[in-house]
């Protein structure tokens, strides 16, 4: 029988689950490793993890005898039923007040089920996004627990000291709420990064095709933009990539193919915003913007059929444009983030979960690939006004939009002009003009409605709730539908 010495056991010795446990192991806890695949068990013990305290289990059974109580074990596996099935295979081996921490990348729902059938068995289940790819693993990710708060005292100290710390040490993990709220919260952070993917392309697309700008230009403008407002980890990486040559000396991004792939975390966000009702709409752009990358041959095809403005590439004043275009991005992405927000509000009150949105914004303010300067101006506004309705009303964004707002249009304005598709610069725009319009032309949607489906409407000069139909054509009935609203 094993001594049960060992803090934490992790299942899944792929790239995450390989750099997590060293990253563990690097700040003091021991722990204990399996995977399905066992030689891969001993590969790692005498590669990667040799010299170091962790200690390798070839079943579960061993995994299980060598851990203390309550015993701590965190799946990194492919997400999906592989999650159930190894926590089918571990459960005869656990005991009550265990506690099993998922750190793939699962669907909410699953997190949220997964959470309430082993509570039933008594054990402590808890949904955790964890995000940094490998270097973040290894060096300090950004880490958003869920589940069973019971499980939280148990784990707080593992997941605190492995994760990112940002300038004053606060480290990029909280609890985030109950169920699967931890994996939501991921799915959202991975939604508004296909979001801030978009917009930098579409930056790119402007900057490059409109204006003529080569990769060591872009290079050099990316540079400088993550100097100021716009400093990320994306706008960083991005001005790295335009100064990356091939072999043959020309930019590495001009040879690659201009077809994006994606995994399906960014259309879970944006069919929970139409779930929820909540107009996502910059990160469904995103996702359709990829679609539509995917689709080559067929737009290949077309580009030798559809004609576009004669005019092709801008001839005003170059330096105002990239001024305009930087500005563009920056509205853009605060639009983002507040749908994003809007998105979370919303699911905090459908699911009862008391979400944390300021520590939200903390947890993405390191290790993650949306890290950036910005993410503090979002904890700052929740922290100001924790029952903010939306950050697009907190002080500080909103005066960043009265004052960008004219320079956001003109980009967009050229990007029509030019035949350059700019649809999250776009969306963004239009969701703002919407947000801020008093009255929209919905009075007449809704007499639409009515006339062809007896919907009924409300009236502006009736109090809300009171439901009227009109017989227009004058051969209708007198009885209308029932209301609903999604
Ligand atoms: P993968 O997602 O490629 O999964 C490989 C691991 O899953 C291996 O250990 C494999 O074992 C195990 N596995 C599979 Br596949 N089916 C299994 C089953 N039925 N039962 C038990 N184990 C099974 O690994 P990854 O890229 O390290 O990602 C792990 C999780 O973290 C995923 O959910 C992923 O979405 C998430 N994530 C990944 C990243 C990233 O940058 N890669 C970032 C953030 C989150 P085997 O060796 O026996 O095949």
């Amino acid at each position: 029988m094993p001594e049960a010495s060992c803090d934490i056991g992790l299942i899944g010795l792929a790239v995450m689950g390989q750099n997590l446990v060293l990253n563990m192991n690097d700040h003091g806890f021991k722990v204990a490793v399996f995977n399905r695949t066992v030689s891969k068990v001993d590969d790692f013990i005498a590669d990667e993890a040799k010299g170091t305290a962790v200690v390798g289990a070839h079943s579960v059974a061993e995994l299980a005898a060598l851990l203390k109580r309550p015993r701590r074990i965190m799946l990194m596996v492919k997400a999906g039923a592989s999650v159930d099935e190894t926590i089918a295979t571990l459960l005869p081996y656990l005991e009550a007040g265990d506690i099993v921490i998922d750190g793939g990348n699962s669907l909410f729902t699953d997190s949220t089920r997964r959470a309430r059938d082993l509570a039933g068995k008594g054990i402590l289940f808890v949904g955790t996004g964890v995000s940094g790819g490998e270097e973040g693993a290894r060096r300090g990710p950004s880490i958003m627990p869920g589940g069973n708060p019971a499980a939280w005292p148990h784990v707080k100290e593992i997941f605190q000291s492995i994760a990112a710390k940002v300038d004053d040490g606060t480290p990029c993990c909280d609890w985030v709420g109950e169920d699967g709220a931890g994996h939501y919260v991921k799915m959202v952070h991975n939604g508004i990064e296909y979001g801030d993917m978009q917009l930098i392309c579409e930056a790119y697309d402007l900057l490059h095709r409109g204006l003529g700008l080569g990769a060591d230009e872009l290079h050099a403008v990316f540079t400088d933009w993550n100097k100021g407002e716009l400093d990320s980890y994306l706008i960083e990486i991005s001005s790295h990539i335009f100064a990356s040559k091939d072999e043959d000396g020309t930019p590495l991004v001009d040879k690659i193919l201009d077809t994006a792939g994606q995994k399906g975390t960014g259309k879970w966000t944006v069919i929970s915003a139409l779930d929820l009702g909540q107009p996502v709409t910059l990160i469904g752009e995103s996702v359709f913007s990829r679609c539509l990358s995917a689709l080559k041959d067929e737009r290949v095809a077309a580009s030798g059929v559809l004609k576009g403005p004669a005019e092709k590439t801008f001839s005003g004043d170059r330096t105002a444009f990239i001024e305009s275009v930087r500005r563009a991005l920056y509205c853009s992405k605060i639009i983002s983030y507040a749908q994003g927000y809007m998105l979370l509000r919303a699911t905090a009150k459908e699911n009862g979960w008391n979400l944390n949105m300021g520590g939200i914004a903390l947890m993405w303010r390191g290790g993650c690939i949306i890290r950036s300067r910005f993410l503090s101006k979002i904890k700052d506004a929740f922290e100001t006004d924790p029952k903010l309705t939306n950050l697009l009303l907190d002080g500080f964004f909103s005066g960043v939009l009265n004052q960008y707002q004219e320079a956001w249009r003109q980009a967009v304005v050229s990007a029509i002009e030019l035949g350059i598709p700019t649809p999250a610069f776009s969306t963004a725009l239009a969701f703002y003009d919407g947000y801020r319009a008093g009255r929209l032309p919905a009075n007449l949607l809704q007499a639409q409605r009515d006339y062809f489906g007896a919907h009924t409407y409300e009236r502006v000069d009736k109090p809300r709730g009171e439901f009227f139909h009109t017989n227009w054509t004058g051969h209708g009935g007198r009885v209308s539908s029932t209301t609903y609203n999604v």
